[in-house]
């Protein structure tokens, strides 16, 4: 039986809608996050890094979201549901499950960072100090990056309905999560394209069974 390590909130709901899509059977064993976002200590039981998603396969024990989603698409999806098969589309498919976590994810994570240096646990003492480097380097760097994924993004799903063209792929699962938190942010402006892409999203039954499994899918701090 697969087991999902599923902390709320988290990256792991990409796991729960894969696992849905292919209509797999499999376990949840629950965390909550900690008061300040993290983890608790427990998750570094199953994985030294301590991060969820973590997926166990009768012994195999997988991080990365990425990692986790090719390999379900290889050793889960005979039909390749998930995985186009033109070629070009596997270009924009492989592209995508990487861009997720390699360039998008981590402008969103400094944005959350400098965005709260102005906020408890930072001591009250440098908290004004930390509220203006903090805005500094999203005026200076930040915005004007998530500008750039943003219009690209909505370039790119102006002339596909998914991100690796014209079937739900992983490459829709794995960029759910920086996709949602980028439009949840609501600082891109209209989004119509990417709008429409979570329509889309939002109307898949598996969809629906990933968020009744895993919770809500919320952004703190967003
Ligand atoms: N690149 C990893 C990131 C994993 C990750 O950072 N997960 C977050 C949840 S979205 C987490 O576990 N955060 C809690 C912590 O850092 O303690 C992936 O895609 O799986």
């Amino acid at each position: 039986m697969l087991t999902v390590h599923h902390l709320n909130l988290s990256r792991s709901q990409r796991v729960l809608w894969a696992l849905e899509e292919l209509e797999l059977p499999y376990q949840i064993v629950r965390y909550q996050r900690e008061p300040t976002m993290l983890a608790p200590e427990a998750l570094k039981k199953v994985h030294p890094l301590g991060k969820s998603p973590v997926l166990e396969d009768e012994g195999t024990v997988l991080a990365e979201s990425g990692a986790i989603l090719e390999y379900l698409q290889e050793t889960r999806d005979p039909e390749q549901k998930l995985k186009p098969s033109d070629p070009q589309a596997r270009i924009q498919y492989r592209f995508w499950l990487h861009y997720a976590e390699g360039s998008l994810m981590p402008m969103l994570l400094m944005k959350l960072v400098f965005g709260s240096l102005g906020k408890p646990p930072v001591p009250i003492g440098i908290r004004t100090v930390g509220k203006l480097l903090g805005k500094g380097v999203q005026k200076a760097y930040l915005n004007k990056q998530l500008a750039t994924h943003a219009a690209f993004i909505e370039s790119h799903l102006a002339q596909n309905p998914w991100f690796a063209g014209e079937t739900l792929s992983m490459a829709d699962i794995q960029m759910s999560y920086p996709a949602l938190a980028l439009l949840a942010r609501g600082e891109q402006g209209e989004m119509p394209h990417l709008t429409a892409w979570k329509k889309r999203v939002e109307m898949r039954p598996a969809w629906q069974r990933a968020i009744q499994q895993g919770g809500p899918l919320d952004f703190p701090g967003t």
